[in-house]
């Protein structure tokens, strides 16, 4: 059974609390358990992680190398900002998938860069939660 790692950026945790116009109704735990879902017949076992301390994304994305067959990270702001999370991706063996629920390339200027990208087998933007299990199906399509 393959082994998938979500990792999630800063303030994720208040999906649903806050902003919902933005990024929808669905909390954190309701995209888990969404994931959990769509994993199963794929034959994924997937872990969720969230922070929102860079530190830890940075040393969860060190500690997956030997563990997991791919990640799948919305790193929230920090896709626009941490050169440490793209050095830490660096040393990743197996496909990363960055997934966004907008679509930054259409929001603020500051939002346009992403640090992550460039290591990204596919970047999934601007389809809502549904871009999480889009991820776990091209993730199935490609190992
Ligand atoms: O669209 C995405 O998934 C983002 O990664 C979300 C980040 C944003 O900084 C990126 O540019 C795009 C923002 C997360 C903020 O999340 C909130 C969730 C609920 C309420 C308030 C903020």
């Amino acid at each position: 059974m393959k082994k998938i790692l979500f990792i999630i950026g800063p303030n994720l945790n208040l999906l649903g609390i806050r902003e919902p116009e933005i990024y929808g109704h669905q909390t954190l735990s309701d995209i888990e358990k969404m994931c959990a879902e769509a994993a199963r017949p794929l034959n994924f076992q997937i872990e969720f992680k969230q922070s929102n301390y860079e530190g830890d994304l940075v040393t969860w994305i060190q500690d997956a190398r030997d563990e997991y067959d791919g990640l799948i990270i919305n790193a929230a702001a920090y896709t626009h900002t941490s050169v440490a999370i793209h050095d830490a991706l660096k040393f990743l063996k197996f496909p990363i998938i960055e997934v966004h629920q907008s679509d930054p390339s259409t929001r603020e200027s500051f939002r346009h860069i992403s640090y992550i990208e460039p290591l990204a087998a596919k970047v999934i933007k601007g389809l809502g939660t549904k871009g999480y299990t889009e991820a776990l199906a091209y993730l199935h399509e490609i190992l």
